[in-house]
């Protein structure tokens, strides 16, 4: 089996309501489908999400670097040989979701070669995870009646707070207004999205002591090294590198330095193979894992759910896997469901993604 051809499509489905965070704000998926083909006719499929405020990418830098860089030197490869694949587009920095988008459609093309689905072939720990939801910038009221429509209705209970806010007390009194009105049961944490200094930070800690937060994740900007040290030594609940952390080195350096006491993982910029190699790094360190929300489509977050899945310690937490219910519409045959706060990975070989080709012709920007 060889690569033959590698598409990068750009397409483009509206939100229902936008998703607003510190660090910037999302209306539409404006996101990049990544398929490569071989020549015994397979398709690997993967979406990557270009997210210029965390990585630096766009829709045209994703298609740019997978058609002229990385596509000109993987084809004739065969998918199963995946570290060569790492290693030719580790020559490139950087472009974390264009890499991550062409190693799970590899692994999803190693799936559908082998008639296995990729979960069971990461580890096939579980069938499942559980479901956190990602809470963006809205009025308490707004928030509260959010996350209650979503336990509600899909029986999740863990849930996401953006953070990063000035002044602080809209912060500190969403969290306050969310923990009275979901009770003790529900695990709330935060993600400030670098928007406070370590100072704000330490403050915001001690205003929302006896909320029962169970962690705050990438409150200030890592790199402001002292400050950040500061914080994570005097924080009692665990502060989560998200964006500081996209590679296992970064997870060494963040880790070994004090930068962070848990880890977020993200299949869309690590694909399964670094992430893989994070995932084993935090569990011979002893530190959590989360599996986090690229603000992701469906194909998203099955990627995330295949991969969560498979292993015991990422599927220990909820992973955040719900966010695809703000658009307007997906590129998937067969779409998600969230049940019992639960969403499930899929048994089809591969990863499972299979597109509603009627709806990429509506949604997709190049032709
Ligand atoms: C998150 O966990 O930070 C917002 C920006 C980004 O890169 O990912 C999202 C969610
Ligand atoms: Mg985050």
């Amino acid at each position: 089996m060889k690569i033959e051809r590698i598409e990068a499509i750009p397409y483009a489905i509206p939100y229902t309501h936008p998703l607003r965070f510190a660090s910037g704000e999302v209306h539409a998926a404006e996101h990049v489908l990544v398929r490569i083909h071989t020549d015994e006719g397979a398709v690997g499929i993967a979406d990557a999400p270009p997210r210029p405020y965390t990585y630096g990418e766009t829709q045209e830098s994703i298609i740019a670097v997978v058609r002229d860089l990385f596509a000109p030197q993987l084809v004739g490869l065969d998918p199963l040989d995946r570290e060569k694949a790492q290693r030719i587009m580790g020559r490139t920095v950087h472009n974390a979701t264009a890499k991550g988008a062409i190693d799970i459609a590899l692994w999803d093309l190693v799936g559908k070669a082998l008639a296995v689905p990729v979960h069971r072939l990461l580890g096939g720990y579980a069938e499942g995870m559980r479901v956190a939801h990602m809470l963006g910038f809205r009025p308490a009221p707004e928030l509260l009646e959010e996350a209650l429509r979503f336990r509600e209705q899909y029986g999740v209970t863990t849930f996401k707070l953006k953070t990063g806010r000035r002044p602080l007390a809209l912060d500190v009194e969403a969290a306050r207004v969310l923990r009275e009105g979901l009770g003790d049961e529900a695990e709330i944490y935060l993600d400030a999205n670098r928007g406070w200094s370590a100072n704000e930070a330490l403050e915001v800690l001690r205003r929302t002591e006896g909320l029962g937060l169970c962690a705050l994740e990438e409150p200030c900007d890592a790199a402001e090294a002292m400050g950040r040290r500061r914080l994570v030594q005097h924080s009692p609940i665990p502060i989560v590198g998200d964006e500081s952390v996209p590679t296992p080195g970064d997870v060494s350096r963040e880790l070994l330095s004090g930068g962070c006491t848990a880890v977020c993982i993200k299949t869309a910029r690590s694909g399964f193979t670094q992430a893989a190699e994070i995932l084993g790094l935090c569990t011979g360190l002893g530190v959590d894992v989360t599996m986090g929300n690229q603000i992701d489509t469906q194909i998203g977050s099955l990627a995330t759910v295949t991969f969560g899945a498979a292993h015991e310690a990422s599927q220990r937490r909820a992973g955040e896997l719900s966010n695809f219910l703000d658009m307007a519409d997906d590129l998937l045959a067969e779409p998600l469901e969230i049940r019992d706060g639960a969403l499930r990975a899929r048994e089809a070989p591969g990863v499972g993604a299979e597109i509603d080709e009627a709806k990429l012709g509506r949604y997709r920007q190049d032709s």
